[in-house]
């Protein structure tokens, strides 16, 4: 019906779970769950279910949490009620020694629930990747970066893409993260710190005193010592306000490219943080949907078995436009998704009638000054080129 075709010899595998998606941080809060069920209805519209094999995530069971996460941070997890009475204890309440219940990582109806489903979600794609019976995974509910073994933040409680790279490294020797949320990939870095089987790199805003989290300055690349195997093994590039596909293509082709020489990953896992988009709400910089699956199209050409991840995004139809154009490109089918978007859709009413233009076509929020000088972009390149220099290939 709509000239889609499963290609031939090449699995796309594709992980969701609607019960996810009900789920409410709190009214005005910036992350929306339903965000996935705009999104997957736009896929859906462009008939790319017919082209990819859909599972139903499970949720995840308390023994694979606790794979990374530590018993007590997911016992507390799994106790917790909105609004609990606080409780004293030495040095503090259980809330504020796992960073839970403030305004970024509130305490909500079924948060347990919601964090075992984006987990679960991940960790099957993860599995499939291994098996063999996917060659792309989806998981756009995961991508929560910032989680730690023992604290929620910015969002996230439990790190999905540490538990999912946990599971590649069972069948993969060594495998590449790649991190395009406008956030740094805080909580993955940290994860595999120490470790040469995993190399980390975030694309990230950063300004240590005003831009959440804060870290992954150019020279952040992992403690380094004599007896840390994963010393040079974290890159980072730090960037600033209004940066363009075109500045970010060639940063990003680069880098990876360099990377992808010298480290030669076996898998790579990439997180596809849609808050990287002009117009964002949390976001700073001026990416186009174009732009966003660049990224993802330079990553499918390197021919590796990949799970694609969500992470941020806090302008839903924003969104939902590129997480269905990179599963597009995902399945090989974007020339034929161009250009019209289907007029008899379910979630026409969240988008304006402008905006059903062409889905590359569209231009995303007003656009910012481009604070990225040139020269500071090539010395990114040439700091990360030494970096590379001190990985054994
Ligand atoms: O900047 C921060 C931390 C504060 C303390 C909490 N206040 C609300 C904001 C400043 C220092 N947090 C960031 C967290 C960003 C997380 C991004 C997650 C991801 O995209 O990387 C991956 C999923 C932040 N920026 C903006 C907000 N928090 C924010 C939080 C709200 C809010 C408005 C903005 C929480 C509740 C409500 N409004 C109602
Ligand atoms: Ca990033
Ligand atoms: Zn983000």
């Amino acid at each position: 019906e709509y000239g889609i075709v499963r290609p031939k010899g090449y699995n796309v595998t594709f992980h969701t779970n609607p019960e996810m998606e009900k789920h409410h941080f709190g009214q005005t809060h910036p992350m929306k769950p339903w965000r996935l069920t705009l999104s997957k209805s736009l896929i859906m519209s462009y008939g790319m279910p017919y082209a990819m094999n859909n599972y139903i995530a499970r949720t995840a069971t308390y023994e694979e949490l606790n794979d990374y996460h530590s018993q007590d941070y997911l016992d507390y997890l799994g106790t917790v009620l909105p609004e609990p009475v606080p409780r004293d204890v030495d040095g503090g309440t259980n809330e504020m020694r796992f960073n839970l219940g403030g305004s970024d990582c509130p305490l909500f109806e079924g948060l347990y629930d919601y964090c075992s489903m984006s987990a679960g979600g991940s960790l099957d794609a993860a599995r499939k990747v291994c098996n063999k019976e996917s060659d792309i995974a989806i998981s756009w509910g995961g991508g929560l970066h910032h989680a730690k073994k023992m604290e929620a933040s910015g969002f996230c409680y439990i790190n999905d893409i540490v538990l999912a790279i946990l599971q590649l490294l069972r069948c993969y020797p060594r495998v590449l993260y790649i991190d395009i949320d406008v956030h740094h990939g805080d909580g993955v870095e940290e994860a595999f710190y120490s470790t040469d089987r995993v190399m980390t790199c975030s694309f990230h805003k950063y300004d240590p005193v005003s831009f959440f989290p804060g870290t992954g300055a150019l020279d952040d690349n992992g403690p380094k010592n004599e007896y840390n195997p994963g010393a040079h093994h974290a890159i980072n590039v730090p960037l600033n306000d209004g940066i363009t596909d075109e500045q970010y293509g060639w940063l990003f082709e680069n880098v990876i490219g360099s990377i992808v020489e010298r480290f030669r990953p076996s898998a790579i896992a990439l997180q596809c943080g849609a808050d990287s988009l002009a117009g964002d709400r949390l976001g700073r910089f001026n990416l186009q949907v174009q732009g966003h699956g660049q990224c993802v199209a330079f990553c499918k050409k390197l021919g590796l078995p990949m799970i694609l991840f969500g992470g941020g995004g806090y302008t839903p139809r924003n969104v939902a436009r590129a997480w269905t154009w990179e599963t597009a490109i995902a399945l090989g089918v974007d020339k034929k998704i161009n250009p019209v978007i289907p007029q008899h859709t379910p979630w026409r009413e969240h988008f304006r009638q402008e905006e059903l233009l062409p889905t590359l076509e569209q231009i995303l929020g007003d656009p910012k000054p481009n604070k990225n000088p040139q020269k500071r972009i090539l010395e990114i390149v040439q700091h990360v080129q030494e970096q590379l220099r001190f990985v054994q290939h």
